[in-house]
């Protein structure tokens, strides 16, 4: 062969060569040592651990298999590779050993896959235990509400669970269909229109304490992406509190109620895991005015005269009983709006009432403020029927009084 046909070796330093080796060894290795909160390979109860372990046997189930239909591949590729010189091999017109042979053993694999996938099937399909906790989990377009009828309970988008307790999710859709993920703790399972599906397991009674993200998992509308919930499992003594303290309706509203209130239970801020508070950078567009400071007494008037009691409950409000929206009652008790998109703090709750529309793309809330562009209608909301800033920020602090 001539000379300039040949490749020509580049000279690569051993050190170079070395390290490329012990990078490309280690890189596996790398995606060990962080924690990822969206994992389902980490569960954290029974219903994870059932779909870990059907999840394990098929993986090593599909190695073996890879790994001898690749050697017999290679083997074949190498061992009858065309050598100069030799003639054509002979066609062969059908061989029974082999057509029994690549019909009997997939039959015998499929069977390996079939009697563990159906066993977890029923596993995961039994009826909840009747000391279950009921949490009614309806999908909105883009958002979550959780009921829990023993604790006469509403809430959105942030789920309290007892540690060591089984909960019975109910699953009904308001809308679209939606799919309920809790990645580390069980899911996904479909919410799906005019029918009810079922959903339970037992967060490990072991466990410290800790927040979880939730997800919609079935593509749902413009918004999926940010239809997102966020999961507390804490001790049953701190869940008894958290509930008895929701289910009563809020202060400034209800004078009586909270007599005997001891202010509830909240996952402790200290102790949040930094993926709970959303860090969605605010629309460019949009601001507020600096240096306004709302007024709660003012806002509750103003808040109970508006388009938002059509749409929002405020238990307490008589006012405010529209149910289209979130459970406002305890909105102020909350780590995030608008469904995990944004922190729960006044810059945000200012900015989303202004322009909802401009914060989370598609939402059914109308975009309120004053000279306000609504991005799907497109038309801007006339100075004297929209929300001025001091309006807004008194509603908001009325909205901070609710926890
Ligand atoms: C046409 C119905 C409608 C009206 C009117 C409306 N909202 Fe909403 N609001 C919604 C919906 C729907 C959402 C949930 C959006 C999402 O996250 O996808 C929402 C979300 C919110 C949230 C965030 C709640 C959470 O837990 O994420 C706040 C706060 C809020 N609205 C306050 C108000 C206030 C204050 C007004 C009146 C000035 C108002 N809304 C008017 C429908 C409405
Ligand atoms: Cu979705």
């Amino acid at each position: 062969m001539p000379d300039a046909h040949r490749l020509k070796r580049l000279p690569i330093p051993a050190i170079v060569r070395r390290t490329a080796a012990a990078a490309a060894l280690l890189l596996p290795l790398a995606g060990c040592t962080d924690y990822y909160p969206n994992s389902t390979l980490t569960p954290h109860s029974e219903f994870g651990r059932a779909i870990d372990h059907l999840w394990r046997i098929e993986l090593n189930l599909g190695t073996v298999v890879f790994i001898v239909v690749e050697a017999l591949l290679l083997y074949t590729l190498i061992r009858f590779r065309e050598r100069p010189g030799q003639p054509s091999p002979e066609p062969v017109h059908g061989n029974t050993t082999l057509e029994i042979l690549w019909t009997g053993i997939p039959i015998i694999v499929l069977f390996f896959i079939a009697v563990p996938t159906i066993r977890t099937i029923f596993e995961t399909q039994r009826k909840a235990p009747a000391n279950a906790l009921e949490v009614d989990v309806y999908g909105h377009q883009w958002w979550w509400e959780f009921q829990y009828p023993q604790y006469h309970v509403t809430t959105a988008n942030e789920l309290y669970l007892p540690l060591g307790r089984p909960v019975n999710f109910v699953l009904r859709s308001k809308d679209v269909l939606h799919s309920f993920w809790i990645p580390e703790l069980g899911g996904k399972r479909d919410l799906i229109t005019n029918h009810t599906n079922y959903l339970w397991f037992t967060p490990d009674s072991g466990m410290a304490p800790n927040a979880w993200n939730g997800e919609c998992a079935e593509y749902c509308g413009t918004s999926h992406g940010v239809m997102h919930f966020r999961v507390f499992t804490v001790a049953p003594s701190d869940f008894e509190q958290w509930a008895a303290h929701q289910a009563h309706p809020s202060h400034p509203d209800s004078t009586t109620a909270l007599a005997t209130d001891t202010g509830g239970y909240r996952f402790p801020a200290a102790k949040l895991p930094e993926y709970v508070i959303p860090a969605t950078p605010a629309p460019a567009n949009l601001s507020f005015a600096s240096g306004v400071a709302g007024d709660a007494a003012r806002g509750r008037k103003l808040y109970s005269s508006s388009a938002c009691i059509g749409c929002h409950m405020v238990r307490g409000n008589p006012m405010s009983v529209g149910i289209i929206g979130p459970d406002l009652t305890h909105i102020a008790s909350r780590y995030t709006i608008g469904a995990g998109r944004y922190p729960n703090d006044t810059t945000h709750l200012r900015l989303w009432i202004k322009n909802a529309r401009l914060m989370k793309p598609g939402v059914i809330m109308p975009t309120l403020g004053a000279n306000q562009v609504d991005p799907i209608t497109h038309s801007r909301v006339p100075a004297a029927a929209g929300l001025t800033d001091q309006q807004i920020a008194d509603i908001v602090a009325y909205l901070q009084q609710l926890r």
